[in-house]
């Protein structure tokens, strides 16, 4: 840590490393909940929670919005000449907040980290002085890429999509782009490299080829696996599902829909999905749904943490809040088996007004806490086994006799129908309890 910060600007003076203190601390600057050391179940809260800072949010967004320019005139930006002295002093700011608040991983796009240059060929070459600088400042700090990304959405020419785009010209161009950005990932030792689709959907049907397009990204998508893996590449690969913004339908809308569109195009093996709360909002179900679809289909992989808010239909990309929806979400991914190669990443910006610079140690602090939170229900859930005892009885008849002759495939139809009739007139009215779940839970948040 003493040689990180040697000789260094510090970015976020006054603010030293972020400790736990405990839920009656009084200091903002401190966790409440999130004590890393601390086992929960079989494992350390920090190994359970893997919480992963996303570069773009934290370190680029500068607080413009459709209404109004910069508010967050980030001092590595400012201080510096060049746009790569910029990247090479937002790195540094990067890792010094990294190691101040205590995440373990980070997230990036290849245009977070380093700029576009006026060629392809400049691009990489810029992307790779600054891999390197990462690579030194993982090893100095022990921070680790959690996952990367490439950005085919920002430039101009990737306005009517980048592997689902109608010119083949801008398809290759993408590929190239996700080349660099997979070599990137596996020069830093990423544990998974994210597929999410900016803008490969539609904005109109009119002018669009919906089944071109589709079978075009799923081509692109095995065939970038198959670079990677040639290339050693021994981690995850993530599609993160949204349904829309900024286009009008975006073919990978959910859970669901990611699910048929692996099988379809044979990449159920190496893909996951990686899901981001505020984006299961956008498609019409909770948080809490799509882990448990995705868990359902086998695909479980990482989480962008964040939330929107109740009232705004869009992707507001809020720190996580609420204890409810942390457990619940908790609750979901400790059923699936816990995190491997994912994690927890705060896709979550602090908002346009928030301009003092502990702001962005308030809002992850927040964050932490309240995954920590949700860990120690989910937890207590398990263990106390009344919900997941109930839900199993709830199956009970699936378990022994008919039921299980079902589930194996011993039964046709004809049988079912016969027995049906004649041994279950009665079934059906049972009480499904879920006020009575809802009550139980409510006593596990409140930890009686
Ligand atoms: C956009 C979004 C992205 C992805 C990575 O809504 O969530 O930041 O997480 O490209
Ligand atoms: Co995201």
């Amino acid at each position: 840590m003493a040689d990180f910060y040697a000789g260094k600007k510090e970015y976020f003076p006054g603010i030293g490393k972020i400790k736990y203190e405990g839920p009656k601390s009084g200091n903002a600057l401190a966790f409440k909940y999130y004590d890393p050391e601390k086992t929960v179940g079989k494992k350390k809260m920090k190994d359970h929670l893997r919480f992963a800072i996303a570069y773009w949010h934290s370190f680029c967004a500068d607080g413009t919005d459709p209404f109004g320019s910069v508010t967050h005139p980030h001092p590595w930006v400012t201080d510096a000449e060049t746009p790569m002295e910029a990247a090479e002093h937002r790195m540094d700011a990067a890792f010094e907040f990294f190691t101040k608040l205590g995440a373990n991983f980070y997230c990036f796009h290849d245009r977070d980290m380093a700029p576009e240059g006026d060629s392809p060929g400049e691009s990489e070459k810029n992307l790779f002085t600054m891999v390197a600088r990462a690579k030194k400042l993982q090893k100095a700090t022990g921070v680790k890429l959690l996952w990367g990304t490439a950005n085919l959405f920002s430039n101009p020419r990737y306005m009517n999509g980048a592997a689902t785009n109608p010119e083949f010209g801008v398809l290759a161009i993408a590929a190239g782009q996700v080349k660099s950005a997979i070599d990137a990932t596996i020069e830093l030792g990423g544990q998974g490299y994210t597929f999410w689709g900016g803008r490969e959907g539609y904005m109109s049907l009119l002018n669009t080829d919906l089944k071109r397009e589709k079978d075009h990204i799923g081509r692109f998508l095995g065939l970038a696996r198959d670079y990677a893996r040639k290339q050693g590449f021994k981690g995850a690969f993530y599609i993160e599902p949204k349904p829309m913004e900024p286009t009008k339908h975006q073919y990978d809308y959910d859970v669901e829909t990611v699910g048929l569109f692996l099988k379809t195009y044979g990449l159920e093996k190496d893909f996951r999905v990686n899901i981001e709360a505020n984006h299961a909002e956008l498609a019409g179900h909770d948080f809490f749904h799509e882990l448990e679809t995705a868990a359902a289909l086998g695909l479980f992989g990482s989480v962008d943490a964040n939330r929107g808010d109740f009232i705004t239909g869009w992707d507001t990309d809020q720190f996580p809040f609420s204890y409810y929806e942390t457990a619940l979400a908790m609750y979901a991914i400790l059923k699936a088996g816990g995190f491997t190669t994912g994690g927890l990443n705060f896709d979550a910006k602090i908002r346009r007004n928030s301009v003092d610079p502990s702001d962005l140690f308030l809002a992850h602090i927040g964050g932490m806490d309240a995954f920590a939170v949700g860990l120690e229900i989910a937890n207590r859930v398990i263990k106390d086994g009344v919900i997941p005892g109930f839900v199993k009885k709830r199956y009970a008849s699936f378990g022994s006799g008919d039921g299980a002759k079902y589930e194996k495939g011993q039964l046709s139809f004809a049988d079912l129908a016969k027995i049906g009739g004649v041994k279950y007139g009665k079934a059906g009215v049972t009480s499904g309890k879920q006020e009575y779940l809802e009550n139980v839970f409510n006593q596990y948040l409140l930890g009686l």
